[in-house]
């Protein structure tokens, strides 16, 4: 393995803490995934991007970085990487699943704060993540009142940081801050790498996100069969490295794997035996390394088949719509004349891109029927025996909706298991004796 050391010390990371968080994650990987039986042999390639997170894959940003391209980091599934892309930037998420530097945390925070949010500031006051301290621009979001307040502490520690509004709201005029909010962030990402977005580029950047989603996609159809051919961790992995990767690249090795998976679906083969118990996972996002829960889960004898998550099919389920492109066939790559200029195609691509991301059923949203629905449209379409939904601690707006959740379930008879818990590993024994109990009484 290539010695990163000038790398990070180059970035301002705290060595030390760097060493010692790479050790923990190093050997939670190896205990968690590596002691997985029949795994597919395209893990191989996750497997390698996990050694390489905080080196290789950095290596490659500040080799795009030398070459005028900027790097943007996100904790939310509603920043658009269509637009980052179009303007010669690469998106990257900055959302972290483990406990760091807590009690320096909470000189910034409230001992009552989701870890989620703990964690960015932690690896911020830390100094242990490269991808924040690769990052020209931050982008915060105003979702939960949990991040929205946290971000005017964060700008007191980083000077690049963005604050994008977002509605709470599906309605229209919610619909067109989205938009006014999309416009306001593509005139700063312009700015940033003083790159001009065109139509033609922006078509580009919907292609490829549009690629990576599918390819997605594809790997969630084929955890409907019965033996699921690949565990809930390693398809969680998946939607992990989704945030960290080249997105070409990303898009190739999924769809690698899927072409096993179809092989392995063929052959009756599966990562578990036929007839184990599968379990949809919902609610809060799952950023890395945080696979406790499904650590635990896939332990005790269930196997996950779909997560209702941002980290998963909340954040990847819809595509941008590609039939504005012939308008731009005929316009805006410059090739043929036509009525409709390149502000008025890319203005289209703009609204189908709102369109897309809009439909993101967020628990911050109000009413939020879309997402109970689609908890019991996933439940049904992935053969779960029982749902499982996960609340970070002090997270609000998932905690409250799980209680809808669970009625909207056991309307349809899907037994359901509400979890609460943070990135801490004192509750393990607890939670494992309950999700058993309940994967005891699916079977
Ligand atoms: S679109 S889910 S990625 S906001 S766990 S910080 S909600 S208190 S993460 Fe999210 Fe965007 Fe929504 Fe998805 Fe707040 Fe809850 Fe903490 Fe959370």
């Amino acid at each position: 393995m290539s010695d990163y050391t000038q790398m990070w010390r180059d970035l301002g990371l705290n060595l030390e803490a760097h060493d010692m968080l790479l050790n923990v994650l190093g050997n939670a990987y190896k205990d968690i995934y590596l002691s997985q039986k029949n795994r597919p042999e395209g893990m191989g390639y996750f497997d390698f991007v996990m050694s390489e997170v905080h080196g290789l894959r950095i290596k490659e940003l500040i080799d795009e970085k030398a070459q005028g391209r900027k790097i943007i980091g996100s904790y939310c599934v509603f920043v658009p990487e269509e637009i980052a892309l179009a303007a010669n930037a690469t998106l990257v998420g900055l959302c972290s699943g483990a406990d760091f530097a807590i009690e320096e945390v909470e000189k910034y925070l409230p001992r009552n704060t989701c870890s989620l949010i703990k964690s960015a500031f932690g690896f911020k006051l830390g100094k242990v993540c490269p991808y924040l301290e690769s990052a020209d621009m931050v982008v915060g979001e105003n979702t939960c009142d949990g991040k929205k307040k946290a971000y005017e502490s964060l700008g007191s520690l980083i000077t690049n940081l963005y604050v994008m509004d977002l509605p709470q709201m599906k309605s229209e005029q919610g619909k067109a801050l989205l938009k006014g909010e999309y416009y306001r962030f593509k005139e700063a990402v312009e700015k940033l790498t003083g790159v001009k977005i065109t139509g033609t580029s922006l078509k580009n950047a919907i292609k490829t996100v549009n690629a990576k989603r599918s390819a997605i996609h594809r790997l969630s159809e084929l955890r409907k069969a019965d033996p699921s051919p690949i565990s809930g961790l390693d398809a969680l992995l998946a939607n992990q490295v989704f945030f960290y990767d080249n997105p070409a690249r990303f898009t190739e090795s999924v769809n690698k794997i899927c072409d096993e998976l179809e092989k392995r679906i063929q052959d009756k083969q599966g990562a578990v035996p036929a007839k184990t118990p599968r379990i949809l996972l919902s609610g809060c996002p799952m950023a890395v390394p945080n696979w406790k829960l499904p650590w635990i889960i896939e332990t005790s004898g269930a196997v996950i088949v779909g997560e209702e998550s941002c980290v998963g099919e909340r954040g990847t389920r819809n595509l941008v719509d590609e039939s504005i492109f012939n308008l731009l066939h005929n316009a805006g790559d410059g090739v043929n004349e036509s009525s409709i200029d390149d502000n008025q195609i890319i203005d289209k691509m703009m609204d189908a891109i709102t369109d897309r991301y809009f439909k993101v059923d967020c628990a911050i949203f109000t009413p939020n029927q879309e997402r109970l629905n689609h908890i019991v449209e996933m439940a049904q379409n992935y053969k779960a025996d029982g749902v499982i939904h996960y609340s970070l601690q002090f997270c609000q707006p998932y905690i409250m909706e799980s209680i809808p959740v669970d009625k909207v379930l056991e309307d349809k008879n899907i037994p359901t298991l509400r979890i609460e818990t943070d990135y801490g590993m004192e509750d393990a024994g607890q939670l494992k004796t309950r999700v058993q109990a309940f994967i005891e009484q699916l079977g």
